[in-house]
């Protein structure tokens, strides 16, 4: 029977060759949200929700396709959780067609924030354009008022640079260059040799990531004169992996020397502190949980092999729970006047109304922190910053932006001993 059923759609991607795989941590992470979620009897009395899901591979026709099953599908779905930012576009721009609220747990491209594009999106995951008041803020520390930006040309970094060169603008930094590329990063590389960049703003998705490193060896764009900014959510040893699979003409130690001393940005996706939020857990206890779910799916989390995805789970998590909390709400409100959940129907826009503002006004402290969304359906986000020092990744500090707050650790290391130089110095003698 399954008239105590609350059913959702999901979409993840997982099995792709490029863009963003994090379906690999983020599902195993849902499973456990609905599993705790349906445990909780003060949580959706005499109910349980249920997820219907599929692989995406982050590819927006395959997500499409995904969703249209999804939807055409018994039984009547409440809601669509999405991951991945080409993916939750395309999406998040016609469910509204459906009546039906997406929350998107693994999207980060400033192009989502548009109300009126997709009027019924949320997401658990910050905006991309959360690094670039950091990245302001480092080059302010380290005196680069001359920088070059190299992109993907996907949605999500066009919007995120476009963010930034309006921020470089204020803040009296020039931007020399802005290459960008579809899949063959080469001529962009080489483009930004010949313009004599130092500091360079790389904003692309990780399969892409390796191809630009490796380049970036073979034109020496690396070393003491250089210093790269890349996003900082991909694995802790992305620029290792894979690299035989995905044709990469370079060595591990080439890449390794490549990718010594860059700089990352990156939004903090765990909470903090020990606290125990809504679930009674703290993100450590979250960890440990999750831990052991993606062991008993073969990954080999003692030897620190973690899937894609593995840093945004926490956004998978929360993301469930907010639909929960939502639904707690909107059936509350429903019962006042005699109608239920269950009745809803892709047409009924009084209910996805009501659904929409009690997801708006949803509001926890969860395993990824405070969760609350703005008028624009965003998270509001603390950012870390961290060092490639030896291989590995060095915490260098937090940036909060809303208090134009940097904490510092002082453990950043320059090849040569000194900050390297946004020009080349001419001296004359006289
Ligand atoms: N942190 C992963 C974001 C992925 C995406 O925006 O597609």
């Amino acid at each position: 029977k399954d008239d105590n059923v609350l059913h959702i759609a999901g979409i993840f991607p997982i099995g792709g060759k490029g863009g963003w795989q994090g379906g690999q941590a983020c599902q195993p992470a849902a499973r456990l949200a609905l599993e705790d979620v349906n445990n909780r009897t003060d949580l959706l009395p005499g109910f349980i929700l249920k997820l219907h899901w599929n692989d995406s591979e982050c590819e927006p026709g395959l997500g499409a396709s995904v969703m249209y099953n999804l939807l055409y599908n018994k039984p009547q779905k409440l809601m669509l959780l999405a991951g991945c930012s080409t993916v939750c576009t395309t999406v998040a721009e016609a469910a509204k067609m459906w009546n039906l609220v997406v929350l998107c747990y693994g999207a980060s491209s400033p192009a989502l924030s548009d109300r009126n594009r997709f009027p019924t999106l949320f997401r658990t995951h910050p905006s991309a354009t959360v690094h670039n008041p950091t990245r302001i803020k480092l080059m302010e520390k380290f005196g680069w008022s001359r920088v070059a930006i190299l992109q993907q040309a996907e949605e999500v970094f066009i919007s995120t640079v476009e963010d930034l060169e309006a921020r470089c603008k204020e803040a009296g930094i020039e931007i020399v260059t802005r290459q960008s590329f579809l899949s063959d990063p080469t001529d962009a590389v080489r483009n930004l040799r010949r313009q004599d960049a130092r500091v360079i703003v790389g904003l692309f998705y990780v399969v892409a990531a390796r191809r630009v490193l490796c380049e970036v060896y073979k034109h020496k764009l690396y070393g003491k004169s250089y210093v790269w900014f890349f996003i900082g959510w991909y694995e802790d040893d992305w620029f290792e992996q894979n690299l035989e699979k995905e044709k990469i003409n370079c060595t591990r130690e080439q890449m390794r020397i490549a990718a010594e001393g860059h700089l990352t940005t990156e939004a903090l996706m765990w909470n903090q502190n020990n606290q125990r939020t809504l679930s009674g857990m703290t993100s450590d206890d979250f960890r440990i949980r999750l831990n052991e779910a993606l062991k008993k799916e073969n990954y080999d989390i003692d030897n620190m092999r973690y899937p894609e995805g593995y840093q945004e789970a926490p956004l998978a998590y929360d993301a469930v729970w907010a639909v929960a909390l939502a639904f707690n709400k909107t059936m509350e409100k429903l019962d006042r006047v005699g109608k239920s959940l269950k009745n809803f129907t892709y047409t009924d826009k009084e209910t996805a109304d009501d659904i929409y503002s009690a997801i708006n006004s949803t509001q926890f402290l969860g395993v990824s922190g405070h969760v609350a969304f703005s008028s624009q359906g965003d998270r509001i986000a603390l950012t870390q910053i961290e060092q490639m020092i030896d291989g590995k990744y060095v915490l260098l500090g937090y940036y909060d932006t809303q208090s134009d707050n940097l904490t510092w650790n002082n453990k950043e290391k320059w090849i040569g001993g000194k900050v390297p130089q946004d020009r080349t110095i001419v001296r004359t003698v006289l």
